[in-house]
């Protein structure tokens, strides 16, 4: 047994022989959050649980939205819209992959309260399927994009202007609107900012290289909060992967919608891709819990490396989908406001 491990399993007993609420130095389940929901990766569940999460999402895209944001239309919009309005204060800073935790959790809350949804939010672990062989396209062949019981696949292939790929990435492969799976333009729309289909571009070279396991082990090797929150996001440049970027530009290219910064959680796929990153963000915690659940670090304005750092106390926001917490609360996934586990 590891050290934390006994600690962990030490102040459990202390604390359920004294009935505290919430411990420091542990990650305990707190008394508002009893039976936290198990997430899972997307090959664990079975076709009944698939069918049932990507209901919940359709379920999610036909209730009015209550964000109050212009061009959010439905409960699912206003997810993307609350990601948009705050895409320039929430990446490359210290509280990037907190950020996105709770707002995972967020969706997550939203599917199982209003969607009748009874799971945890699945995670889609790209690393199991990327190739050392670059042009692969084996890792599009998985379960996650499985027409019937997953997402759907790629769009067709759409030339992109210049202007429509300002980095000049290489290698995009689709860009038209998905073409089969729950997430047709007959199903589904992406109401946000302007009403269009849902688009994916796959790029084989980014998914096979970003996704890389080696890649995963060496964020997961950093020493503290502050190098683990800046392992993960890396540079924004393709001439340096990053497991951030796997499933956004190895999806989304240059055309797709996930592979937008501003409104990449119009792709359903979204919340798969950043649980996995969370999943990943957990496993690391675990690894030394009294201090993980205490540590956080980098900078406030993006890449602002040597100016002011995010502390425990630093807030953050859903807009008007859920109350502010402090990074401090959002580090404990079954503290009680955040309530699920891996
Ligand atoms: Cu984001």
């Amino acid at each position: 047994m590891r050290l934390s491990n006994i600690f962990l399993a030490v102040s459990c007993l202390a604390l359920s022989a004294v009935a505290l609420p919430t411990a420091d130095t542990a990650a305990t389940t707190s008394s508002t959050c009893s039976n936290p929901p198990v997430r899972k990766e997307w090959r664990q569940l079975s076709t009944y649980q698939k069918q049932s999460y990507i209901n919940a999402v359709l379920c999610l895209t036909k209730k009015k939205a209550i964000s109050g944001i212009a061009g959010a239309v439905n409960r699912f919009d206003d997810h993307q819209a609350v990601h948009n309005a705050q895409t320039p204060n929430i990446h490359w800073v210290g509280h990037f992959i907190l950020w996105h935790r709770y707002f995972v959790a967020t969706y997550e809350k939203a599917l199982r309260n209003e969607c009748g949804y009874t799971g945890g939010q699945p995670y889609w672990d790209w690393s199991q399927d990327a190739s050392t062989d670059l042009t692969s396209t084996a890792i599009y062949n998985t379960a996650i994009f499985d027409p019937n019981t997953g997402f759907g696949g790629n769009g067709p292939y759409v030339i992109a202007t210049d202007e429509q790929n300002p980095l000049n990435i290489t290698g995009h492969t689709g860009g038209g609107c998905v073409s089969n799976g729950p997430f047709v333009p007959s199903k589904f729309t992406v109401n946000f900012p302007t009403p269009d289909c849902l688009r994916r571009d796959f790029i084989p070279w980014i998914m096979n290289s970003f996704a890389q396991q080696s890649l995963v082990d060496h964020v997961q090797s950093q020493p503290d909060y502050t190098s683990f929150a800046r392992a993960i996001e890396n540079i924004p440049s393709f001439s340096e992967p990053n497991i951030h970027g796997s499933g956004h530009f190895g999806v989304g290219g240059v055309l797709g919608t996930i592979g937008n910064a501003a409104n990449s959680p119009g792709d359903p796929l979204f919340f798969l891709h950043h649980g996995n990153l969370d999943r990943i963000f957990w496993e690391w915690q675990q690894k030394d819990l009294k201090t993980r659940l205490n540590q956080v670090g980098g900078p406030i304005v993006p890449f602002d490396y040597s100016g002011q750092n995010v502390t425990l106390g630093f807030q953050v926001n859903m807009g008007k989908l859920a109350g502010n917490q402090t990074l401090k609360t959002l580090l404990n996934t079954v503290g009680g406001v955040l309530c699920y586990t891996y």
